[in-house]
């Protein structure tokens, strides 16, 4: 088994979605706890300096899909479906997520969450873009009770800490719950908590 090495904070959803792909593979990894740097040592292992990344045998990599790919196909215990079409339909609901719903989101999140303003025009865009977002979601979705389906797969995860974290930015900013727009969202939410992946992640991040 390589050496795994995980960096991040459990404030970030991205960060939350690798951790939960490395607890259900049942490997054992270094939690580093690093923030997110524009310092060339960070840069060195994340080139954006963002947060997620994580270390393989001292070969970094970054991109919370391409890691929990590299989990699934490598790492073992993987909740991909096994058939390619069923699969791609998992990838495709996580990708919904990143760019429909959490990028759509995140020109909110310094009024959201950090003091700043930020320009009606911006909101105006945020909340278009999110209104498709979540309406494209709801067209896709299954929710029996997972996602995609009977079975619980990663678009779970991404679902599970990318819509939360978009919704309280939605609601300061627009009053708006997407969670209450999204029906299946809770139901789905009270399963993957029996998980201990889950359990150990949200102990880890203060319930
Ligand atoms: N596309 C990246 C997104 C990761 C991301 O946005 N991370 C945030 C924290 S949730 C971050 O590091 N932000 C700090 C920055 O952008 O400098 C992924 O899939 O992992």
């Amino acid at each position: 088994m390589p050496t795994l090495k995980l960096h991040g904070l459990p404030l970030s959803n991205y960060y939350n979605i690798v951790k939960a792909a490395l607890l259900e593979a049942g490997v054992e990894f270094e939690d580093v706890g690093t923030a997110p740097s524009q310092q060339d040592e960070y840069l060195a292992i994340s080139p954006m300096g963002k947060i997620p990344a994580l270390e393989v045998d001292g070969t970094a990599l970054t991109e919370t899909s391409a890691m929990v790919d590299y989990v699934a196909e490598h790492l073992g215990g993987s909740l991909y479906p096994e058939h390619p079409l069923a699969r791609a339909q998992v990838r495709e609901l996580m990708k919904y997520i990143e760019v429909y719903i959490d990028l759509a989101a995140r020109p909110c999140f310094s009024e959201a969450f950090f003091g700043g303003t930020v320009s009606e025009e911006v909101k105006a865009t945020a909340k278009a873009n999110l209104t498709k977002g979540v309406a494209a979601l709801n067209r896709r979705a299954r929710f029996m009770p997972y996602i995609a389906g009977a079975a619980v797969t990663y678009a779970d995860f991404a679902t599970y800490f990318s819509v939360p974290l978009a919704d309280r930015a939605a609601q300061k900013v627009f009053g708006w719950s997407l969670v209450a727009d999204i029906p299946g969202f809770a139901g789905m939410a009270e399963k993957l908590r029996e998980r201990d992946s889950i359990k150990a992640i949200e102990a880890s991040r203060g319930g």
